[in-house]
């Protein structure tokens, strides 16, 4: 295959050329090239086919991802370089598909990927969200938002012009139907994500973000996850998930039809998998088409338990979705009958009140209706499982034992190690050949290397380069670091539970420490990466903290050599795939039982970063698989988390009361800090340390601390550290998404 006429024939048409035209004009080109080379490929077969809804695919830029699976990414990059042409900035100019929010979002797109390239029968169901989750701004000293547009003349996306009926209770919609291509890896195979869209999609908003909320016909998929602090927010998120819902239903049993099979087939012919709670109304939907179209109503619950399979995400309480049934009624109130109807059978199974799909108080638990109308209940990591198991869905699991199943998340090495860090990947097949980029279990074979010191020595040389290539990046941002201190980063979206706050005081310790004239041994660079939830304020105050330490450290002569902190503007995909490659130490600091497994982690351990954390998520599965020594473990378990919140014990105020806690907490809200920022944004976030600090930062602090100074204090013993960096790369294989999919299809959707 060779994608030169394609590259042609566009440039012609054009008036360019591989000489001449711009970066973006060959951007175009290159992307059209991909589109007519992917055009023949044929879809993955199989009897039974998985539909993957999610409300979220955070696919990333797709040009580069998509030359490595044809197979093609070398030969474009010499055909480039003989022009003197770079793909890295080429791709540059590539808009990033806005579609996600973070983790959730980008597993979706990581299994699409391994999904093709095991050549499995599967597409996934989204929308066509027009500005994004939002452009982060953050040059007031606080977070702002802007839409974030993608799509282009040129893009990825597919006109399919099929599009689907979607009837709301006061008016309807066509959902029209894009598709995005998704290759697999030098399989042949094309498989695709299936985004709807309104036909008559508004412009950009003119004031940020703010549009008007009761416009559905126009702004459905305009933003992803719209601002729900009131009602009109609430309904237009609810407006939305039936929105994909419905046409995908439809789009399924069209499939199932035109492949001959009958309705009452269903659940041999089709498996729905339904990622977090967003997608739950699926269920009734599919219920619905199939008692119109003369199934009879137990029978289509039977078939439609028999063919969904949920995942869940989180055990945050605000983050499992429950809808006033007078929202449903308002919006769909066609699925009301049949939401009764599976909450009267779930009711014949167990009566208790907490297992209810439609509650006493009329509302509607779409996690409930999910694991009572679905054949499989997953959670991402081991420990999360556990705790569903054991704790937060613990009735369901005696009531279903034979439904909970555990998967352990996992990413594609081919955009996440192939793809963003070549150095690192061309080191790898230096030393055990190229198998493990078709089989990353095989990376295991580094471990016959520990005693190559030569490997080692250019294993180092490698992360110097690739926290070069980042400085040089930062630098065209306005930002200096030296690509010799120790990179730490925190990359994943802005919560509390995830504790960046936690990780600010450990910057303020620092910055004490060197006041004081305890310098450390090398200069020390803390990245920051993350988005805010609009409405999320101690979010955004969080935010602010950091902006102001940057500054603080920034305008200290005595402090700023040896100590520099970054915030990343507008964290997203392509940010990530120059931090991940650049990352020393990778901090996940998590309070234990509340990350559900985290993916970054894998994206960092497998790019020879060490990982900083708590004993969270998968945390668990990376300290085992690389042993006590390569891994830097500090906190409470999991378990005592847990009790400490059964019994309300934890009193931040009981750790404020140490002097050495006090003086990093009372530091937010001191004079220095003060003259930098803002004061009601800085109290809040004091007040809320010590009279709250729900996630226990307070509570870990001291350990942290002191684990970490340990980590640094090591990355000295550059001979130790590069065995740790080995270490982590070798034992990284378990998480490729491809044996995560693997699993799903072995345990749950049995595809083949
Ligand atoms: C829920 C909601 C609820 C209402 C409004 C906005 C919103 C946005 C996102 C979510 C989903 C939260 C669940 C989630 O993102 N979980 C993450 O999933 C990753 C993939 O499994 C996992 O690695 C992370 O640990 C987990 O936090």
């Amino acid at each position: 295959m060779s994608i030169q006429p394609y590259l042609d024939t566009y440039l012609t048409r054009h008036g360019g050329s591989l000489d001449t035209s711009s970066d973006r004009e060959l951007m175009y080109a290159l992307t059209a090239a991909v589109r007519d080379l992917q055009k023949p490929m044929g879809h993955a077969q199989g009897k039974r086919k998985l539909y993957y809804f999610s409300a979220e695919f955070l696919v990333g830029r797709l040009l580069r991802a998509n030359l490595i699976n044809l197979g093609l990414l070398e030969d474009v990059e010499a055909l480039l370089a003989a022009h003197g042409r770079s793909l890295a900035q080429i791709e540059d100019q590539e808009p990033e598909p806005s579609l996600g929010n973070g983790g959730l979002g980008r597993l979706a797109a990581c299994f699409l990927d391994s999904i093709a390239s095991l050549g499995i029968n599967g597409d996934g169901v989204g929308l066509n969200y027009h500005y994004g989750l939002f452009r982060q701004r953050l040059d007031t000293g606080r977070q702002t938002e802007m839409p974030d547009p993608w799509i282009a003349p040129e893009s990825w996306l597919l006109d399919t012009g099929v599009s689907y009926p979607v009837k709301f209770g006061s008016f309807s919609l066509n959902a029209r139907l894009y598709d995005l291509e998704i290759p697999g890896y030098e399989n042949g195979i094309c498989n695709r994500l299936h985004l709807f869209d309104v036909e008559q999609p508004a412009p950009p908003p003119k004031d940020g973000i703010q549009f008007d909320k009761t416009d559905i016909s126009h702004h459905l998929t305009s933003f992803l996850y719209p601002d729900d602090s009131d009602e009109t927010g609430r309904l237009l998120r609810l407006y939305q998930q039936y929105f994909m819902v419905s046409a995908g239903a439809q789009l399924i049993l069209q499939e199932l039809e035109e492949r001959g099979h009958a309705l009452e087939e269903l659940d041999k012919y089709a498996v729905v998998h339904i990622n977090d709670t967003h997608p739950s109304m699926v269920i009734p939907e599919l219920i619905r088409l199939l008692t119109e179209r003369g199934v009879e109503l137990e029978r289509a619950m039977d078939l439609v338990e028999r063919t969904c399979a949920y995942t869940n995400h989180t055990i945050l309480a605000e983050a499992l979705e429950k809808w006033p049934a007078s929202y449903l009624e308002q919006v769909t109130p066609q699925l009301l009958p049949f939401i009764r109807a599976l909450d009267e059978r779930a009711r014949k199974r167990s009566d208790a009140p907490k297992l209810a799909i439609w509650d006493a108080h009329d509302v509607i638990h779409m996690a409930h209706m999910d694991i009572h109308s679905s054949a499989k209940v997953n959670g991402v990591a081991e420990l999360h499982t556990e705790i569903l198991k054991n704790t937060e869905l613990h009735s369901f699991y005696v009531l279903y034992p034979e439904k909970f199943n555990n998967k352990t998340n996992g990413i594609t090495f081919r955009r996440w190690l192939m793809g963003c860090n070549p150095a690192l990947s061309d080191l790898i097949t230096q030393a055990i050949g190229p198998e493990w980029k078709r089989d990353a279990g095989k990376l295991e074979g580094l471990m016959d290397y520990m005693e190559d010191s030569a490997l080692r020595e250019q294993l180092l040389s490698v992360k110097g380069e690739n926290k070069t290539k980042l400085a040089r990046w930062l630098k065209g941002r306005g930002t200096e670091i030296t690509p010799d201190s120790i990179l730490d980063i925190q990359i994943k979206r802005l919560h509390q539970y995830k504790r960046q706050q936690m990780n600010a005081l450990y910057a303020i310790w620092k910055y004490l420490q060197i006041k004081e004239g305890r310098t450390p041994t090398r200069p020390v660079t803390m990245v920051f990466g993350a988005k805010a939830a609009p409405a999320y304020t101690l979010a955004k105050d969080t935010i602010h903290l950091l902006l102001c330490l940057s500054r603080l450290i920034d305008q200290d002569p005595q402090v700023s050599p040896w100590l520099k902190l970054v915030m990343v503007e507008n964290y997203n995909v392509s940010s990530a795939e120059l931090l991940v490659p650049a990352c020393d130490v990778s901090e996940q600091i998590s309070l234990a039982s509340k990350e559900a497994s985290g993916t970054g982690n894998m994206k960092l351990m497998a790019n020879g970063a060490v990982t900083l954390g708590t004993l969270d998520g998968a945390n668990v599965e990376i300290s085992r698989l690389v042993g006590e020594e390569n891994i830097y473990i500090f906190g409470r378990s999991a378990d005592e988390v847990i009790d400490l919140y059964q019994n309300s014990a934890y009193r931040s105020s009981d750790y404020w009361q140490k002097p050495e806690v006090e003086r990093l907490v009372d530091f937010i809200i001191s004079p220095q800090l003060l003259t930098m920022g803002d004061a009601q944004s800085l109290s809040r976030l004091y007040k809320d340390f010590i009279s709250k600090d729900y996630f226990m930062a307070l509570l870990d602090l001291e350990d942290y601390i002191a684990v970490k100074e340990r980590c640094l204090t090591d990355y000295e013993d550059r001979d130790a550290w590069s065995r740790r960096m080995l270490v982590n790369i070798a034992r990284s294989g378990f998480f490729s998404s491809d044996r995560t999919i693997a699993e799903y299809d072995q345990d749950i959707w049995h595809l083949k």
